[in-house]
């Protein structure tokens, strides 16, 4: 008999234009997951609306987030790929877990802190019970493992968490996922301040570099990062800017950190930044072209979508109804 393929669940939420960051530190690993395990990957929009969005941009950014899972190499025949908010399971597991989540455990989400850090008393709820949403999002197609970038080991060890609690208390329901952070790409910093993590939500440009810069930009942005004046190409702590770069190089081309500090032994930033920059470009390059096509065949999306939301939807039902048997609930 064939053994059942293990289970991938990942997303991003279309909270802003991704960034270079969201393709390293994930992206780019579902591409080289996809052939050994059954893979959803999903359009996170009610994560999105933790923060406010401008409802034209929420539907755009949606569709463009889908066209980039595609041209980025994901491969919709064989993978599902949906938009969460078509999926209400998601929605009804997570109120379920949150009656069983602690405010204590809750407080404790960096995230959490550091996104709620200048809301005054306007701090809404949706963003406290956010980790929740996540879990349900991964505990419903009893996934076996994330891959996501190291910001987001906090929120998975909860949904560790709130598998096995659930399992101890009604019985064995959830399979404990298990998080891929990959080597390279895990934590792509702001270009401007490399102690930050390089964000899309940024209020400067020049901190991060979009998926769909232009090569132009992408040059000026690579050329205008925040280095040091040491002049020497070093993978250290005590060189955060630099270090940044080599993470970017190697996280591209595949290539340890230790052998870009080998390859640029000797040689000055302009040059190293020009090679980064060209490095980024070449690999952005085809993504962006193939996404602007997509763009403008929104039946084919649609065909993607719900096709993706139709199997997802049989899935997550599954696990949800069981849910609310072990709960107690009344059968329909
Ligand atoms: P924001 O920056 O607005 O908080 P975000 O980009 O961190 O948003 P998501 O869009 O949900 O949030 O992130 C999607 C995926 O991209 C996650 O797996 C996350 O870990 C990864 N990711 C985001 N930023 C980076 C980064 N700078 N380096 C590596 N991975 C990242
Ligand atoms: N919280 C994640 C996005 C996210 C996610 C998920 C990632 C929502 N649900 C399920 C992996 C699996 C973030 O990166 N901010």
């Amino acid at each position: 008999m064939e053994e059942r393929k293990k289970v991938i669940f990942s997303g991003i939420q279309p909270s802003g234009d991704l960034t270079l960051g969201n393709y390293l530190g994930a992206l780019k690993n579902w591409v080289n997951l996809q052939d050994s395990y059954d893979c959803y990957f999903c359009v996170v929009d009610l994560h999105a609306i933790t923060v406010r969005q401008e409802p034209k941009d929420l539907r755009r950014r949606t569709l463009e987030i889908l066209s980039i899972y595609i041209a980025a190499g994901i491969d919709p025949e064989k993978n599902t790929l949906f938009i969460q908010s078509h999926v209400p399971a998601h929605s009804e597991a997570s109120w379920l877990l949150t009656c069983s989540s602690y405010m204590g455990e809750l407080s404790r989400m960096t995230q959490f802190k550091d996104k709620s850090q200048n809301m005054g008393d306007s701090i809404n709820a949706g963003l406290f019970v956010y980790p929740v949403l996540m879990a349900s999002d991964i505990l419903l197609y009893n996934t076996d493992l994330v891959p996501v970038g190291s910001d987001q080991k906090q929120h998975l060890e909860l949904a560790r968490d709130l598998a096995e609690r659930f399992n101890h208390l009604y019985s064995p329901t959830f399979t404990v996922p298990e998080p891929y952070i990959p080597k390279s790409g895990a934590k792509i910093m702001d270009l401007q301040d490399p102690t930050k993590k390089m964000s899309k939500s940024s209020q400067n440009p020049n901190a991060y570099i979009l998926i769909m810069d232009p090569p132009e930009t992408i040059r000026k942005k690579i050329s205008r990062t925040v280095t040091d004046s040491l002049g020497v190409i070093n993978y250290t702590d005590d060189q955060p800017g630099i270090k940044n770069l080599i993470n970017i190089l190697s996280a591209i081309k595949d290539i340890s950190p230790e052998e870009v500090v080998s390859l640029y032994k000797g040689k000055g930033y302009a040059e190293f930044k020009r090679d980064v920059a060209e490095a980024i470009i070449e690999e952005l390059e085809p993504l962006q072209s193939k996404v602007k096509e997509l763009m403008n065949n929104k039946e084919y999306l649609e065909s993607i979508y719900k096709r993706g939301a139709e199997k997802a939807n049989y899935v997550s039902m599954k696990t949800l109804r069981k849910m609310q048997k072990k709960i107690g609930f009344i059968p329909r």
